[in-house]
């Protein structure tokens, strides 16, 4: 099915110039505090396929699949690109998960980032780096799905019901042998 402009994604390529792109991934790529986190999926506790930290305001707790995240302020750099998000669409992020992907084995499965904390309607901006992946997005009413290849530099809006009406995921392409990192901006209401 076509969905043409009916789809609350919106994917601007080349978002962040490829110099700027690659600055910050080497950067990102050099922290120390990337962790493999455990979810709890079914009563059990299961590694997550991909590393991740959290940067938010002082104070800003955020819980998914019982993982409890801690605001600790934000570096320089990410401080930079919330402010340029905000300026541009609005959203007063005030929490960036970021997401590694170490080569293709690494994924994301099916879900919404719909969290009470996240409010009624979660408006999100992700930022990809590295390695192209495809986003997959499926729409509740009927199931119809979409694509996106998200490359170096681009980002994708996620608007309106994007996380009431909709999941999305990353799914595993075992050709990969690259790393993608990925920020997700996101207001975590107190
Ligand atoms: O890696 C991506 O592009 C998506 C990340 C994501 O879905 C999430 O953090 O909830």
């Amino acid at each position: 099915m076509d969905l043409g402009s009916d789809i609350p994604f919106l994917h601007r390529p080349g978002w962040l110039s490829a110099a700027e792109a690659t600055a910050l991934l080497a950067q990102l790529e050099g922290r120390r505090d990337w962790t493999q986190g455990s979810v709890r999926l079914f009563g059990r506790e299961v590694p997550e396929p991909r590393l991740t930290f959290f940067e938010g305001d002082l104070g800003i707790t955020y819980t998914y699949a019982h993982r409890r995240l801690e605001g600790r302020g934000w570096s320089p750099e990410l401080a930079a690109l919330r402010d340029r998000i905000r300026a541009e669409f609005g959203l007063d992020a005030n929490t960036v998960l970021a997401n590694l992907y170490r080569d293709g084995r690494d994924s994301m499965g099916w879900h919404r980032d719909n969290e009470r904390e996240l409010g009624h309607d979660p408006h999100v901006a992700s930022l990809s780096l590295g390695e192209a992946r495809d986003f997959d997005v499926r729409r509740d009413a009927d199931g119809a799905t979409h694509r996106f290849t998200l490359g170096h530099g681009d980002l994708l809006w996620m608007g309106t019901q994007s996380q009431t009406m909709w999941t999305h995921s990353v799914p595993k392409r075992l050709k990969i042998k690259k790393l993608r990192i990925n920020l997700t901006f996101r207001q975590v209401f107190c």
